[in-house]
């Protein structure tokens, strides 16, 4: 539990300040409306402030090897798995997953920073042969200089060390505003950084709102924008960051991921992936599934086999081991997906499970002021153009879409949202894998599992409006380093490329 005596602080060019703000804000834990902790709310100023700090440590910073960078991530390695139950309960207690996805988070942590940390004894660079004989040809990685992360608090652990894990070994500095949800897990990796020694300067944080995000997206000083979260605030800043020239921002956001059960699916392997997929989190992954494709010939067996689990999935307290579900993040969260379910009602939609609102008794004692909801399972039509079934809720949200016709129809009826994230196809057919492995307009493609629970050593990101560039996991490389082709003459004769004459 943070102590309440103190209101926590911002971490600026290794200091622990007040920052130039006066208001402070507190952390709530979802499932108990109780305050975790007060925290000072930055301002652009304080920002200001850390890339001031992030600047001028940048040159120090990238005067040490991949391998001496890495040596402060190592302490943080050991320390994230010592920590290991610790920490997962504080990420249950500040964002409501159920404990084992609290603890997977701290676990996705140190995979992250053991591939970053790992990653420093294999640096990155090619020998490319030239065309002309006498030429040598390199290309080198240099790191761009400046990173600022803005990062969600859904994994609130784990995306963090996304984004700068890979970013300080190849020697940016940082500037990271943490989710203004879960400040606590903030200040715990803030104080990993100042326990492993980081330099000065070399790691800030600034705890905030929106505008410090903002501060941090807009400020020339900055070289990349890592960002994860939603499309709106991604698409904002992939649009601003754009009109900078020589910055760049890497977004992943959201999804309307899809499940696609087809007729030669194994049904247990189907329902058990549908309800992890659409459930885990309650929904609030953005590679959560909240449409499920199905073929006509499994469809009310699967129907019903998925229809029974989510009228029986269990809700409540996420430190109980035996919770499936835990709550919303926050009030505001549960009036969203709550108007979701009213609007597919409205959209005429036939509801088949409405766990909105949960019954008195299955809330459990000391958690009335939780932001609860069960899961909303319905069947719609998987041609008309409805919102529900196309705009993303973020939440338990189900739709069952059947289809009647081939893989082919499967897919298209995939690939039909502006979204392309995640999906899974669920079948013992190969021709029908692999078309879907082919077609799907998606960037985490899962055959026979649930469309979460990706691994740290595979590319993270999605396509269309789920996101551009790679802010996450091993592909984060190419956001946070640059490249420069290096060739050079090993004769006296001056030979150009493209038979250019070189007579004058
Ligand atoms: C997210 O939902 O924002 O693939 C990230 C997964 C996790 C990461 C999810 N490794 O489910």
């Amino acid at each position: 539990m943070a102590n309440h005596d103190e209101v926590y602080r911002h971490y600026i060019d290794g200091e622990w300040t007040d920052g130039m703000g006066e208001e402070t804000f507190e952390s709530e834990n979802p499932a108990t409306g109780e305050s975790l902790g007060e925290f000072r709310r930055g301002t652009p100023d304080d920002v200001d402030a850390a890339l001031a700090a992030a600047t001028e440590a940048e040159e120090e910073w990238q005067a040490l090897s991949h391998i001496d960078r890495a040596e402060y991530l190592w302490d943080i390695y050991h320390e994230l798995k010592e920590r290991h139950q610790e920490l997962g309960e504080v990420v249950t207690k500040e964002c409501g997953k159920e404990i084992s996805e609290g603890k997977a988070d701290v676990t996705e942590a140190w995979h992250m920073v053991e591939w970053a940390a790992g990653d420093a004894r294999h640096p990155k660079g090619d020998v490319v042969p030239s065309e002309i004989p006498a030429k040598d040809a390199y290309m080198r990685r240099k790191p761009r200089g400046v990173v600022g992360c803005v990062t969600p608090w859904n994994f609130p652990v784990a995306i963090p060390f996304w984004h700068m894990a890979v970013s300080l070994v190849e020697g940016n500095t940082v500037v990271w505003k943490p989710a203004e949800q879960t400040p606590w897990c903030g200040q715990i990796i803030a104080e990993m950084f100042e326990d492993a020694g980081i330099p000065d300067g070399v790691f800030n944080m600034v705890q905030g709102f929106g505008d410090a995000g903002e501060a941090i997206v807009d400020d020339d000083r900055v070289d990349t924008v890592l960002f994860t979260g939603s499309a709106e605030v991604g698409q904002e800043i992939a649009s601003k960051v754009g009109g900078q020239p020589g910055k760049l921002a890497a977004c992943e956001m959201g999804g309307k991921n899809n499940i696609v059960v087809t007729e030669e699916a194994d049904l247990d392997v189907a329902v058990h992936s549908a309800v992890m997929s659409s459930f885990k989190t309650t929904g609030q992954r953005c590679v959560s599934s909240e449409r499920l494709v199905v073929h006509e010939d499994v469809y009310d067996e699967f129907k019903e086999r998925f229809v029974e689990n989510a009228k029986n999935v269990s809700v409540g307290d996420p430190l109980d081991e035996e919770t499936f579900m835990g709550p919303l993040i926050e009030e505001g969260h549960k009036e969203k997906v709550t108007k979701y379910n009213e609007l597919a009602e409205r959209e005429d939609v036939n509801v088949l499970v409405d766990r909105t609102e949960l019954d008195a008794d299955e809330i459990p004692e000391g958690h009335e002021d939780g932001h609860w909801v069960g899961p909303f399972v319905y069947e719609a039509d998987a041609h008309e153009n409805l919102r529900c079934t196309h705009e993303e809720v973020f939440g338990p949200h189900v739709a069952l879409l059947k289809y009647s016709g081939d893989i082919e129809e499967a897919v298209d009826i995939h690939n039909d949202t502006d979204y392309g994230l995640a999906g899974a196809i669920i079948s013992e057919n190969y021709r029908q894998i692999n078309y879907f492995r082919d077609n799907a307009e998606i960037g985490l493609a899962y055959g026979n599992l649930p469309c979460i629970g990706a691994e740290v050593h595979l590319p993270f990101g999605g396509v269309k409006k789920s996101g551009n560039g790679y802010p996450s996991a091993r592909e984060v490389i190419e956001a946070v380093t640059e490249r420069t082709a290096w060739t050079l003459n090993n004769s006296k004769d001056i030979q150009m490329a493209q038979g250019l004459s070189a007579d004058i």
